[in-house]
């Protein structure tokens, strides 16, 4: 693998976000996510590869030390602010795509849920495959959703969930939203996530990433 991209990994699992932070204190003046995802797309690095060979697996990394007690929520929380200071230069890379036309979709982390990489990935790829982006951000009821559909007719909605016993709050938002508007098409996804769910709580599309959000979308418009 890339040493960058390696370091990079290294790096995000240790929480350091950039060079000035004193966290963690043994990678004091060291290069951190910030400067090193530069410079891999510096390097010629795809930005797909920075993604999905360092930062994802990084955060599985991170996870995996969380569930056997090897780190706790701050150290937890200090990859994700690593993590989203590489994604910072990644964005403008996903967001290049068409111009802004195909519609409007709706984004949001569920109630009681405050897991936004995931969301914040699937946003900018939706985005640069040419949709119009409403952000409403974590912890997001099952009224405010109604609401910015009400506000936005024609719009497709994206749910995602990171937690086992969030994920049960998509079916209250589902439901409210296919009452107001019942054509509206509701797309979920996230890590606990499985079709079966999907079914089950009346949702019209389940990906498992970003990706297959798009190709969703670009099938309903075409
Ligand atoms: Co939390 N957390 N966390 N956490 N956290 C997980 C999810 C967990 C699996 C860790 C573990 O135990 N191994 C576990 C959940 C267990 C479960 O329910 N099964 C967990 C837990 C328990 C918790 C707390 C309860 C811990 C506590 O307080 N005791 C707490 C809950 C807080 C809350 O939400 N109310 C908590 C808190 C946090 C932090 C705040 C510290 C931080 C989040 C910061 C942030 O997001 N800004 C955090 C983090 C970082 C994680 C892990 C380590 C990483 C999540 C992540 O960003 N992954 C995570 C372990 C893991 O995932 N391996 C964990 C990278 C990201 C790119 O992947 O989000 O899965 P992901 O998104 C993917 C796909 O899922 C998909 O596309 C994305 C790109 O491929 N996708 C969609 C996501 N949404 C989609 C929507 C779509 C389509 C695809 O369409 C609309």
């Amino acid at each position: 693998m890339d040493p960058i991209l390696m370091k990079l990994g290294e790096v995000v699992e240790n929480g350091k976000v950039d060079k000035n932070s004193p966290y963690p204190p043994q990678m004091k003046g060291q290069d951190g996510a910030d400067e090193l995802a530069r410079q891999a797309l510096d390097n010629g690095v795809a930005p797909g590869d920075v993604l999905s060979e360092a930062l994802v697996p990084a955060m599985d990394r991170v996870g995996l030390k969380f569930s056997e007690n090897k780190i706790f929520v701050p150290q937890m929380l200090m990859s994700a602010k690593a993590m989203s200071a590489a994604m910072a230069h990644l964005k403008p890379f996903f967001q290049s795509g068409d111009v802004k036309t195909k519609g409007t979709f709706i984004i949001g982390t569920v109630k009681g849920d405050l897991h936004d990489i995931g969301k914040n990935l699937v946003a900018m790829m939706v985005e640069g495959g040419g949709w119009t982006i409403i952000d409403l951000g974590v912890d997001v009821n099952e009224d405010t959703f109604n609401q910015t559909v009400s506000e936005n007719p024609g719009s497709v909605v994206g749910l995602s969930a990171l937690l086992t016993t969030t994920m049960a709050n998509m079916e209250v938002i589902v439901k409210k939203i296919k009452e107001t508007h019942p054509e509206t098409k509701v797309l979920v996804g996230g890590a606990p996530l499985t079709d079966d769910f999907r079914s089950k709580i009346g949702a019209d599309f389940y990906s498992p990433d970003p990706r297959g959000a798009v190709e969703y979308l670009k099938e309903l418009v075409a």
